[in-house]
């Protein structure tokens, strides 16, 4: 049995996800109006990664019997001044929501809520990935500096992401 405290927390959940994908979608609209067209791709594809995980959270309430309650989103930053500045920004925040989801995986233990234990586990591993992919690309960014030509690579590598 899920608990109200639980529920509430997943809810929260819920929210802490739309908001990234709200955070990349504006990173990809302040990438489109520099003409970065890759890295505003690659922040596209991952603003739909992030309603997908807040879809997951909202499915999972209801497959329960628990009422999913939205939350206010906070407006984002609307404007980077480089493509090291927003992916850095990127990476912090992935580490804010593992640190979200590790709560999380703390308070299903501490309540021996075992079925949402076990859900969170997909969340555990998924944030693995996303921190490292972040830190790979800001480490890109920051051996490319200001050359216009690596700039100009990564971006079309970026681009490439389905
Ligand atoms: Fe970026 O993993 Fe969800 O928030």
């Amino acid at each position: 049995m899920i608990s109200e405290k639980m529920t509430k927390a997943l809810n929260n959940q819920i929210k802490e996800e739309l908001f990234s994908s709200y955070l990349y979608l504006s990173m990809a609209a302040s990438f489109e109006a520099q003409n970065w067209q890759g890295f505003a791709n690659w922040m596209k594809k991952q603003s739909f990664e992030e309603y997908g995980h807040a879809m997951k959270i909202f499915d999972y309430l209801n497959g329960v019997g628990k009422k999913v309650v939205l939350e206010q989103l906070d407006k984002p930053k609307s404007d980077w001044n480089s493509p090291l500045e927003a992916f850095e920004d990127a990476l912090k925040h992935e580490i804010h929501i593992t640190n979200k989801i590790n709560e999380l995986a703390k308070l299903a233990e501490d309540e021996k809520d075992f079925a949402t234990a076990n859900f969170l586990q997909w969340f555990v591993t998924e944030q693995i990935e996303e921190v490292a992919s972040a830190t790979a690309i800001v480490e890109k960014l920051k051996f490319i500096g200001d050359q216009k030509s690596g700039l100009l690579f990564l971006d079309n590598e970026l681009g490439k992401r389905q």
